[in-house]
């Protein structure tokens, strides 16, 4: 399977010709990386459509941070915060992923225009998700999670992660596969620092051919996470704040575009929505290449 081929395509969401690009707008005052920032709807819309303009494929939506030992905000919380910013995009065109771990949430989202859900449990907080997504036919991001984290990496114990994740993610991919949800609306994605270090998280990108080797589009999400503050830090130093490690995530955007991600998940759209085309133009100066010794 070359490269290209394996980026895979998404039923229900548009084609792209390249990795997609997916920008993140966090409803929320506490999201580890721009917590609070674009809180109030109208200033999560007009973020929304600006991260578009920079050239976002689609806009991931969250009222809920999934950082470890995060308080759940409840559900009615959780709905005031999403459903008026995806209804506000949608009425924009934008293509919208909803992420949320609530059924409701996404049942709610998906009828108010989102095309995605994009739960980080993979339907297990919520044993009514599954069903809400397979009746809607929605596609859905089965990432790998083992459970909610109270203080600290507990459960991120491996002896060889990467089988060791493949293999829980193919376990969800047949939970989901067997909860009525169609193949070819399985989007799968390593769950970078969901239970896992920093060397855990490089691993992981170090082999995204065996995710890829599951047969489904791969979702990447290492934007300003904790491996790359470690990364930049070295081995003394104090980890960068989580805004100045958006180079950092261009970097990493770049090597999975390359490696064949379907898409990558960014708060800062500019330098990944650049890298991923860079991938594209250089994918297709060897496809020309190669066109032409084979002319020869
Ligand atoms: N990480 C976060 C939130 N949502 N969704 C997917 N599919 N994969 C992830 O790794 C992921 C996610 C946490 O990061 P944030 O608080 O910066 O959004």
């Amino acid at each position: 399977m070359s490269k290209q081929s394996g980026r895979g395509r998404v039923a229900g969401l548009p084609q792209w010709d390249r990795c997609a690009v997916m920008g993140v707008v966090n409803v929320t005052p506490d999201s580890f990386s721009d917590g609070g920032r674009w809180f109030d709807t109208t200033s999560a819309v007009k973020h929304g459509l600006a991260l578009v303009e920079e050239g976002a494929d689609l806009v991931d939506v969250g009222g809920e941070s999934t950082r470890p030992g995060a308080t759940r905000v409840d559900e009615d919380e959780e709905l005031r915060r999403v459903i008026p910013v995806v209804r506000g995009l949608a009425a924009e065109g934008v293509t919208i992923s909803v992420d949320t771990m609530r059924a409701s949430v996404a049942e709610r989202a998906l009828a108010a225009g989102a095309a995605l859900v994009n739960d980080v449990s993979a339907g297990q907080a919520d044993p009514a998700m599954i069903p809400v997504v397979a009746a809607a036919g929605a596609p859905f991001v089965v990432m790998h999670w083992r459970g909610f984290l109270q203080g600290g990496n507990v459960r991120g114990v491996y002896a060889d992660v990467v089988s060791e994740v493949v293999d829980e993610i193919r376990a969800r991919v047949d939970a989901v596969l067997a909860g009525g949800i169609a193949p070819d609306r399985i989007v799968v994605d390593p769950g970078l620092g969901f239970s896992k270090d920093a060397e855990h998280d490089l691993v992981l990108l170090a082999h995204l051919d065996r995710l890829h080797a599951l047969g489904h589009p791969v979702l990447v999400a290492a934007s300003r996470k904790r491996f790359l503050g470690r990364v930049l830090a070295g081995p003394e130093g104090e980890p960068p704040p989580a805004r100045e490690r958006d180079a950092a995530t261009a970097a990493v955007s770049a090597l999975a575009a390359h490696a064949g991600a379907w898409a990558v998940r960014v708060h800062e759209v500019r330098a990944t929505a650049d890298a991923v085309r860079v991938v594209q133009a250089i994918e297709e100066a060897r496809g020309g290449a190669a066109g032409r010794e084979g002319a020869r």
